[in-house]
């Protein structure tokens, strides 16, 4: 039985710190059974002296996403019926696109975006320089796809709290389904103010590095959603914490890139919301998952469902 995930920490070089310590966590487990929740916590430990968060939770992450894929299909069950649930679709808003072009040309891109899986939403970046061009960016992709379509939208951390707190303000009255990421990820005092004063749901979580990190966010009540990431929340052992804490508070929760183990956990995730979906891990898939009327389906194969293209993947090899 083989155990697949994938990490897409954003640059090949960062794969030169992460395959090290991937290689080791192999020689330390080597002989142990495939338990998730005891690997998670053997391969944190591990690396604790270089701490539990950065890259020692993305090398851990991978792990265990992979420990769950194959105890899945030992199992003979898809991922989300070992966790408890069904196979079935997942609610999904397209991610693929509408980064920081010029407005102009957003209206064809909303459209082509919508119509690569019928969705029902998408998500636009925000940060231009001139405030007003980020009111015209979503004024193009309004006209181009209608009010029908829910637009969620992302700062990706581009602006200071006073600034934020005044385009924030601007936007408030925009219908978004929610604001990300407006400052920098570890501002909670930031996150707090913004999420009282603003009435567009604030949403963070992609940069949570383990549930601990959402549990103080939601403490602190610095946000309305959550959203984590799978390479940084701890894989599927950290998902399911995580959930379960949002959970308790009641706060809807979406997922953060990796849409293929993502839709998995949604099945099972009590205040599930959206999934994030984006398609840069297919070119080196056998089998891209499908996306239909806005949901994402899940094949009713054992374990995660992935299976490499290895023709692809030998192809894009990379020397980090
Ligand atoms: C994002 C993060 C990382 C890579 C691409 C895009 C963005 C998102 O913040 O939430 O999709
Ligand atoms: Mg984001």
């Amino acid at each position: 039985i083989v155990g697949r995930s994938y990490l897409e920490p954003y640059t090949v070089k960062t794969m030169r710190y992460l395959i090290p310590a991937l290689q080791d966590f192999s020689e330390m487990l080597k002989g142990r059974q495939v338990a998730p929740a005891e690997l998670y916590e053997l391969a944190r430990k591990s690396l604790h002296f270089v701490g539990y968060e950065g890259q020692s939770m993305i090398a851990v992450s991978g792990l265990d996403m992979a420990a769950w894929d194959a105890l899945a299909k030992a199992a003979g069950m898809p991922l989300c019926v070992l966790l408890g649930g069904t196979v079935g679709p997942v609610k999904a808003y397209n991610s693929n696109g509408l980064w920081l072009q010029p407005p102009e040309q957003l209206g064809s891109d909303a459209i082509a975006l919508r119509d690569e899986g019928g969705f029902a939403a998408l998500k636009i970046r925000l940060g231009r320089d001139r405030p007003r061009d980020d009111i015209a960016a979503i004024d193009a992709v309004r006209s181009a796809v209608g009010d029908g379509v829910e637009l969620m939208a992302d700062f990706n951390q581009g602006l200071n709290l006073g600034e934020a707190l005044q385009r924030c303000h601007m936007l408030d009255d925009q219908g978004l389904a929610w604001i990300e990421e407006p400052i920098v990820y570890d501002n909670l005092d930031g996150y707090t103010q913004l999420t009282a004063e603003i009435d567009t749901p604030i949403q963070i979580g992609e940069n949570f590095y383990g549930p601990r990190a959402l549990h103080a966010a939601l403490q602190r009540q610095a946000c309305n959603f959550v959203m984590p990431d799978f390479m940084r929340i701890g894989g599927v052992t950290g998902w399911l914490r995580a959930a379960a804490i949002a959970g308790a508070w009641g706060t809807p929760m979406s997922t953060h890139l990796y849409p293929e183990v993502a839709a998995h956990v949604m099945r099972v995730t009590e205040t599930a919301h959206w999934l994030e979906w984006q398609d840069w891990a297919d070119p080196i898939l056998q089998k891209p998952y499908e996306v239909r009327d806005g949901l994402f389906h899940i094949p009713d194969v054992p374990g995660i469902g992935l299976e490499w293209n290895e023709d692809a993947v030998s192809r894009y090899l990379a020397d980090a």
